[in-house]
C-alpha cells in the first residue's frame, strides 16, 4: 500500500513504520472529530463516521487510549461512509491536562502535533504567569506565542519586550485577526505539519482560525450531536485542512488548565531555571536556605526575575502533589486488581473442591 497521498494530513514514516504487514489492508485515517459515540475520520480521499471496535474500548485501561482528535487510526470499511476502528497508532505528540474537577484523569487535548500555537489577547486578558503554564503543554512540540488584539493595546512592543525578558526561548508572534492581521502567523503553517490552537476562552482562537482559513478544504462546519440529557451540544475540538496545506486543530476555549506531566522538566518556559539549579551546589537543594545555591543566589543578583520563579516553584508543587494522588490512585487500583484475582482464584478452588 502507498502512503504518499496521506501526507498532506501529516503523515510520516513514524506512523508508516508502525503498520504490521497483517495491517496493511486496513485503510490509514486521521480522527478530526471526536464525538460523545463515534469519532470522524478523514483519509485521503473520503470522510468516514466510524466507532471504535469492542475490542479497543474493552482494553483500554483509560479514556487517554481510545481515539483523539488528531490520531492515526487503522480502520476497516463496512458501508459507504461508515467505518470501525480497530487500532489507535501510537502517538508522536500528545497535548494534554488533567481533566477539570476533582477527578485524576488525563484529558487529552490533542495529538500528533507539530507546532503549538499558544494565544492571548492584547488586552485584559495578558498574564505572564498564564502563559507560561500553558507552554507547559508543549512537549515535543514547537511553542508559538500568538498575541492577538493587538489593536487594543497601545504598546504591543513593549508586552513582547516582557514576555521575551521572562520567557527565552519561544517564538512569539503578534496578530490582530478582527482585523484580519494573521499574516505573521503564515510562515509556521506548512504542507504536511499539525498545528494546534490553544488559550483560554475569548482570546480570539475562532477568529484567528477564521482569518486563517479562507476557502477551508474541508469543511467541517458545525458539528452537532445530543448529549446525555437530549439537549444540542456543539463539539468544538476538530481538525481541518488549511488551503495553503497544513493541518489545524482548533481546541474549545479552558477555563483552567491543571498539568498534566512527569516531574522532570516543566518545559520551554523553564528551561533558564532548570538549567540554572545544576549549579547548586547539593543535587537534592531546595533552594531555600543551602550554601551555595545557585537559584537564591540569582534572585539576591537580580539575574532571576522572582515572578518566574515563584510561578516555577508553585507549578512544581502542584505536580509533587499530582504525583503522589497518581500513586496512591495506583496502589488502590492495584489492590482493587488484586482483591479481585484472589476472588477469582477462591471460587475457582471451591469448584475443584466440590
Ligand atoms: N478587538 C479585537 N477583538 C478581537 C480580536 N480577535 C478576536 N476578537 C474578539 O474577541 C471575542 C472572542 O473571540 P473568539 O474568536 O470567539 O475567541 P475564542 O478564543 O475562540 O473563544 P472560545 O470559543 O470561548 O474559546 C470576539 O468578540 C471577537 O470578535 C482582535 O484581534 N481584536
Ligand atoms: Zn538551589
Amino acid at each position: 500500500m502507498e502512503y504518499n497521498h496521506l501526507s498532506p494530513l501529516g503523515w510520516n514514516t513514524y506512523f508508516e513504520n508502525q503498520i504490521a504487514e497483517d495491517e496493511k489492508e486496513l485503510i490509514v485515517g486521521r480522527v478530526s472529530i471526536e464525538n460523545k459515540t463515534n469519532y470522524q475520520v478523514l483519509t485521503a480521499r473520503d470522510t468516514y463516521i466510524a466507532e471504535a471496535t469492542g475490542r479497543l474500548f474493552y482494553m483500554a485501561e483509560t479514556d487517554a487510549e481510545l481515539p483523539k482528535v488528531g490520531d492515526w487510526v487503522l480502520t476497516m470499511e463496512i458501508d459507504k461512509g461508515k467505518a470501525i476502528i480497530q487500532k489507535v497508532l501510537e502517538r508522536q505528540s500528545v497535548i494534554s491536562r488533567k481533566v477539570p474537577g476533582k477527578k485524576l484523569e488525563e484529558q487529552i487535548i490533542a495529538t500528533n502535533i507539530d507546532k503549538l500555537f499558544i494565544v492571548q489577547g492584547l488586552d485584559g486578558n495578558f498574564n505572564l504567569a498564564r502563559l507560561e503554564r500553558y507552554l507547559t503543554l508543549a512537549q515535543n512540540v514547537e511553542p508559538i506565542i500568538v498575541l492577538n488584539k493587538a489593536d487594543l493595546c497601545p504598546d504591543p512592543d513593549d508586552i513582547v519586550q516582557q514576555v521575551k525578558e521572562r520567557i527565552k526561548n519561544a517564538e512569539i508572534v503578534v496578530v490582530a485577526a478582527l482585523q484580519n492581521q494573521v499574516s505573521a502567523l503564515h510562515p509556521h503553517i506548512k504542507p504536511g505539519s499539525t498545528i494546534a490552537i490553544v488559550g483560554s476562552s475569548g482570546v480570539g482562537k475562532s477568529t484567528i482560525i477564521n482569518s486563517l482559513i479562507g476557502q477551508p478544504l474541508v469543511a467541517t462546519g458545525e458539528v452537532r450531536e445530543l448529549d446525555s440529557k437530549g439537549r444540542h451540544t456543539t463539539t468544538s475540538r476538530h481538525l481541518m485542512l488549511l488551503e495553503s496545506g497544513g493541518v489545524l486543530i482548533d481546541t474549545p476555549g479552558m477555563r483552567e488548565l491543571q498539568l498534566w506531566r512527569d516531574q522532570s522538566s516543566l518545559g520551554t518556559s523553564f528551561e533558564d531555571i532548570e538549567a540554572l539549579s545544576e549549579h547548586c551546589k547539593f543535587k537534592n537543594c531546595t533552594h531555600t536556605d543551602e550554601k551555595g545555591c545557585a537559584i537564591t543566589q540569582a534572585l539576591d543578583e537580580g539575574s532571576l526575575d522572582e515572578a518566574h520563579w515563584i510561578n516555577y516553584a508553585k507549578m512544581k508543587k502542584e505536580l509533587a502533589y499530582l504525583e503522589t494522588r497518581q500513586d496512591v490512585n495506583a496502589m488502590l487500583e492495584k489492590k482493587k486488581k488484586w482483591k479481585k484475582i484472589q476472588k477469582d482464584y477462591k471460587a475457582i478452588q471451591k469448584n475443584r473442591n466440590m
